[in-house]
């Protein structure tokens, strides 16, 4: 570390000013310590990474070209204004990074990529809040002199978008997931499918986005993905250090695919198309002979243009369906994806059956169920509906949303633990925010939603428990509400928060 702040540091010392005020850090790092270095980028400034990093230097030039104006060259090398390093030999943990700002450099370093990229994000943060305007905006780019040492509570800090109920296109996507990095959140959950639309091409079975991905609710267009639509989702979103975990859920929430062809409906006849938006839940035809086989044939293709590890395959709200069918298909299902390479992930209910480890139960209403898959070795996703259900009414003052887990307020979705009582810290992959879409048919109702609450999950997952603190947080969210307007981000302005820029 000495190396480091030495590299960043000339051969005079700075004349002393009075120190910069540290800017919001969100989500808050784990050890940040000022010092009286300030740095001021120079219009010359030149991004320089060693090690690895390259694409992550680019896209932190990309992040600062617009508002500075500067041409911000990136290049090998450890000489440049911002210097980043990947080094595997450093003693940081996964995903960890250090960033020192002296008062000639700003130096990140990092022993994986991932770290590197997150270290870039807090960069971000420490410039002046106009640095995340979209246009030339006005200096100096001076950063406070800071030692921040920094590194996730969990791996798994999740987003859930469900685009089957209201259809959300690539370049959507895209935006939310660089808003998702800014936050070191690191897994987008697709929702892709559901009672009222199917959102991803599977070329043996065409009719299911031909006919279930032409609605949704309210009657719209709907849509879906191209498999080389998802793949540009999927690069983008590791470009951007996050994993696309797909859902395709079954038994239940499977109208749209009934309604694409008669051979999975035991009366030979396919379902109409539902556009509604109370949940339907229609399970599959368990006993019918096409059903397994086509089961088979879109989990075979989705697993295949999945290059994470991780798939969803719901099985939530199997109503309808016999208990005995329900734990016979669940377990059925997950040695059809592991046969593909990939480790199942699915709702509380799947702690009806009996599966084996490794997999992931994701927790949103019944914690008993959840808890007993982890008794059979799942580790948790905690995504319990009263904290990380973003499409809940935020509150008595903004009405729009779903009643049934809420409100959910800022404060109910920082001020939460993750580790249920009857489990241990080890039990939990992470956390997860979800928006639900049947009443999202716009990006500014999903903005509006999913912000600032997504903010508050972030750093539920991020930061250590016992440097999470309510009053804090509240204060740190209201000044990175101005880098929220400037990006764009059409949040809601909850009246828990004192927004500074308002
Ligand atoms: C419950 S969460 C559901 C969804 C609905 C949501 C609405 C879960 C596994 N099932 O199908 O969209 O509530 O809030």
């Amino acid at each position: 570390m000495l190396l480091a702040l030495i590299a960043c540091t000339g051969a005079e010392p700075a004349p002393a000013e009075d120190p910069l005020p540290l800017p919001a850090l969100l989500p808050l790092p784990v050890e940040v310590r000022p010092t009286e270095a300030r740095f001021t980028l120079p219009d010359t400034a030149r991004v320089t990474w060693s090690g690895g990093g390259a694409a992550e230097a680019e896209l932190l030039a990309e992040a600062l070209r617009p508002a500075t104006g500067f041409d911000l060259p990136v290049a090998e090398g450890d000489d440049g204004d911002v210097v980043l390093v990947v080094d595997p030999g450093l003693d940081l943990p996964a995903e960890g990074y250090t960033v020192d700002v002296g008062d000639t450099c700003i130096r990140v370093e990092a022993a994986d990529t991932d770290g590197l990229f997150w270290g870039t994000q807090t960069v971000r943060q420490l410039f002046p809040v106009a640095v995340f305007s979209g246009s030339e905006a006005i200096g100096p780019w001076e950063v406070p002199g800071v030692h921040v040492e920094d590194a996730p509570r969990f791996g798994w800090r999740g987003f859930m978008l469900d685009v089957a109920r209201h259809f959300f296109d690539v370049d959507e996507v895209k935006l939310l997931l660089d808003r998702m990095a800014l936050h070191k959140l690191d897994r987008l959950h697709l929702h892709l499918t559901d009672d009222q639309g199917w959102r991803i091409e599977i070329t043996a079975w065409p009719l299911l986005t031909e006919i279930g991905g032409s609605t949704e609710v309210g009657g719209g267009a709907g849509g879906w993905y191209t498999q080389a639509d998802y793949a540009e989702i999927v690069a983008y979103a590791a470009a951007r250090h996050i994993v696309v975990v797909p859902e395709v859920d079954f038994p239940g929430h499977a109208h749209a695919a009934l309604a694409s062809y008669a051979a999975l409906n035991e009366d030979g006849t396919a379902e109409d198309l539902y556009t509604g938006a109370p949940v339907l839940s229609t399970p599959l035809w368990l006993d019918g002979e096409a059903t397994w086989d086509f089961v088979a044939d879109v989990w075979g293709e989705v697993a295949a243009i999945t290059p994470g590890p991780w798939v969803h395959v719901g099985a939530d709200e199997a109503i309808g369906v016999d208990p005995d069918a329900y734990a016979t298909f669940v377990p059925w299902l997950q040695e059809q994806v592991e046969a593909d390479g990939k480790t199942l992930l699915g709702w509380d209910e799947i702690g009806d059956a009996t599966l084996s480890p490794p997999f992931q139960v994701q927790h949103w209403i019944d914690e008993g169920r959840a808890v007993t898959a982890v008794g059979q070795g799942a580790t948790l996703v905690a995504s319990p509906a009263e904290h990380t259900y973003f499409d809940m009414v935020h509150d008595e003052v903004a009405r729009f949303g779903q009643v049934w887990a809420g409100p959910v307020g800022v404060e109910d979705a920082y001020d939460w633990e993750p580790v249920p009582a009857a489990l241990v810290e080890t039990d939990v992959a992470g956390v997860e925010g979800a928006l639900w879409t049947e009443l999202i048919d716009s990006h500014s109702k999903l903005d509006f939603m999913v912000w600032p609450r997504l903010v508050a999950l972030a750093e539920v997952g991020w930061t250590p428990a016992d440097q999470r603190d309510w009053a804090d947080f509240r204060v740190r969210l209201g000044a990175h509400g101005e880098r929220l307007s400037l990006l764009g981000v059409g949040y809601y302005a909850s009246p828990e928060v004192d927004w500074t820029a308002r």
